[in-house]
């Protein structure tokens, strides 16, 4: 009787061990858990911001409400997680846009390419005032400038040649379109910053966003 216990016990241990030496090697081990990035995208009302976060979170975009204060969406990435945080953009909201920016660790401003010059103008003064933050000014910036599937659009290089931002913030911007009838432009520009914000360059390694 001792002699079957014994074995039963050598059995057990030994082929635990066994089967997790071999998915060890077979590579079945879990896997990694995914790195995630603290992210505040701002812009002013109406810009599009919560639009082009549901489309990227691959919900839907019907019933979509205006923002009062914020909301924070979870964009899964091939190889990171945004953990995006959504400021409501109307003017009496603006005022308080830097109680939100703890722990921000890249930033997204949007404006709506069809926009008027003075709204555009209202929108780069808004997005310059946020970027003197200390606890911004140092971080990479997405500018993703919306509504591209509308003729009249400015483009994002427009846009960006137009209120300077490679002069202002040299390498840490990257100006790109985005339409709700596009989801790959969508996905190349948060690949692209998810890419920077991990790597600090734009690389080949999450241009795959799986949604
Ligand atoms: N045609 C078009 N409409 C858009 C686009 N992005 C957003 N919208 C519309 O713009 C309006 C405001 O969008 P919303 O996401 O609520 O803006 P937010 O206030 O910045 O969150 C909504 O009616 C959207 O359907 C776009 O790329 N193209
Ligand atoms: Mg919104």
């Amino acid at each position: 009787m001792r002699q079957i216990n014994r074995l039963v016990y050598f059995y057990l241990n030994d082929n635990f061990w066994f089967v997790t030496l071999c998915n060890r090697i077979r590579g079945h081990q879990p896997p990694a858990p995914k790195k995630e990035k603290q992210v505040v995208c701002i812009g002013l009302s109406g810009s599009g911001k919560s639009t082009a976060l549901a489309l990227i979170a691959g919900e839907p975009i019907k019933e979509i409400q205006s923002t009062n204060g914020f909301h924070v969406k979870d964009v899964i990435l091939s190889d990171c997680i945004l953990n995006v945080k959504e400021i409501g953009g109307s003017e009496k909201i603006r005022k308080y846009w830097r109680h939100y920016y703890g722990g921000a660790q890249g930033v997204i401003f949007m404006v709506d390419g069809t926009t008027n010059e003075q709204e555009l103008e209202t929108a780069r003064v808004a997005m310059f005032d946020a970027l003197k933050d200390p606890q911004l000014c140092d971080l990479p910036i997405l500018l993703l400038v919306t509504h591209q599937d509308m003729e009249n659009a400015r483009s994002a290089s427009e846009v960006a040649e137009l209120w300077n931002v490679r002069e202002f913030y040299e390498d840490s911007v990257m100006e790109y379109g985005s339409s709700i009838k596009n989801i790959e432009q969508l996905k190349e520009a948060f690949s692209a910053f998810a890419s920077i914000l991990l790597h600090g360059v734009v690389g080949p390694t999450n241009v795959n966003v799986d949604i």
